[in-house]
């Protein structure tokens, strides 16, 4: 299903006149807004293939119908978002859920949506049918060098992958470490880890990059091997300059302060990008800013000062991208609202006043700096969200498109009903 051009722009003119209203009223209070919107039309946020279907938890799932199948499909349901709001012109793939069956036919279907292929993501935490060994007790750790040799050649194949789509990342993320005390030999375990990475960054292409993404606990209980920012600097860092640290919100133990953990890892050039969801207890992956909106306002601010302060270019020197899942909401509808939270966050970043934040930094003014950020993060951002999807043709009010013209149920009479999309 691919969407008109002429029947967003049709939709679009319900909306124009209060729009215009709205936008008018909050740019004209805005130093700069075209620039804001050039930095806004052109920051893009990968969806992940794995997404795209119900999620579920231990107890159960409840499908709500029409999930993608298969790769075609999940391609075409992410350019559908993209139609919708063009801010999401990428999809990141996990192998082996989303094997192409034909990189060249992939390539072209993905092209026509306007999309790019982000990171590829390899899969060492769960056993496939007909696997040889078991990851049952790690893999790029695991005590048997067979089963680290297994788990070297999958990431090399999902490299391959990669390079006949046009990925330019591999994400590793690793389910090893240990669920009791005195399990696992905490320093062997971590320099098993750290040679089999050596060998796969080893089969990175020279323009390539390895993202190594931390967790600080699940599935493994007691220790994970790269359970947070500082494990996994450790090994960005030994491995060399293609290696950086993945940021995944829901991976810190309660109360971390991520913001600064992002100042610093960018300070130190190590900083991959984001796995963006939002959570109140864990990994809950719950679509990004809905439980706590004022951090990821927090974690914006910091990355636009931190890749001012280096020149980098905001939309491509680090990888943005949606990680989560709807166990009670419509995939597409909740990945429409991450993405625009994403969106609002940057835009408040943007308009921070930062000479007034500067200066109260310097001279310890801890109220005025308060003062300055909040200012940002109560302005309602969203007419110039709407405006930047307006320039670059997108739908002015996404979600109501999609409920008015009934998506999802054309979805469903296409695929059915009991389509289950591979994946978690
Ligand atoms: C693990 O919780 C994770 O965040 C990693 O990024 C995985 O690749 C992804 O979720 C999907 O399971
Ligand atoms: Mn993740």
């Amino acid at each position: 299903m691919v969407l008109k051009k002429e029947s967003i722009e049709e939709s679009n003119q319900k909306y124009l006149a209060s729009h215009k209203q709205n936008f008018e009223f909050v740019a004209e209070k805005i130093s700069g807004i075209d620039i804001i919107l050039k930095k806004l039309i052109d920051f893009q946020v990968a969806i992940p293939s794995w997404a795209l279907g119900t999620g579920g938890t231990r107890f159960g799932r409840f499908s709500g119908g029409g999930e993608p199948g298969n790769l075609e499909q999940k391609i075409e349901d992410v350019g559908l978002i993209h139609a919708l709001n063009k801010s999401s012109g990428a999809i990141s793939l996990h192998i082996p859920w989303d094997i192409p069956s034909d990189p060249v036919v992939i390539k072209k279907l993905a092209a026509v949506h306007g999309l790019k292929f982000d990171a590829v993501n390899s899969n060492t935490f769960q056993d496939q049918p007909n696997q040889a060994l078991s990851y049952k007790f790690g893999s790029l750790q695991h005590t048997d060098k067979a089963v680290r040799k297994q788990a070297i050649e999958h990431n090399i194949e999902v490299i391959q992958h990669g390079i006949a789509l046009g990925s330019k990342s591999l994400s590793v993320w690793l389910s090893d470490g240990s669920c009791f005390p005195g399990q696992l030999n905490f320093r062997k375990a971590w320099q098993r880890t750290y040679k089999s990475l050596q060998e796969i960054y080893e089969a990175l292409p020279t323009d390539w990059k390895m993202f190594v993404e931390y967790k600080a606990f699940e599935p493994n209980f007691y220790s994970m091997t790269v359970g947070d920012w500082g494990q996994s600097l450790l090994f960005t860092s030994k491995l060399g300059p293609k290696a950086f640290t993945l940021v995944d919100l829901g991976h810190h133990l309660p109360n971390a302060n991520i913001e600064q953990i992002v100042s610093l890892l960018m300070m130190e050039n190590k900083l991959a990008g984001f796995h963006f969801n939002d959570s109140k207890y864990g990994d809950d992956d719950l679509t990004v800013g809905s439980i706590n909106p004022y951090q990821l306002f927090l974690i914006f601010n910091e990355l636009v000062e931190g890749m001012d302060a280096k020149g980098m270019n905001h939309a491509t020197d680090l990888a943005w991208m949606i990680d989560a899942s709807h166990n009670v909401k419509d995939p597409l509808e909740d990945l429409l609202q991450s993405v625009e939270a994403i969106m609002i966050a940057y835009a408040q970043a943007l308009i921070v006043d930062k000479a007034a934040l500067v200066e109260a930094q310097e001279t310890n003014d801890v109220v005025v700096a308060q003062e300055v950020l909040q200012a940002a993060y109560r302005t309602d951002v969203r007419p110039i969200i709407a405006e930047a999807r307006l320039r670059a043709g997108a739908a002015l009010e996404p979600l109501q498109f999609f409920r008015s013209s009934k998506i999802r149920a054309q979805l469903i009479k296409e695929r059915g009903e009991k389509n289950i999309a591979t994946g978690l």
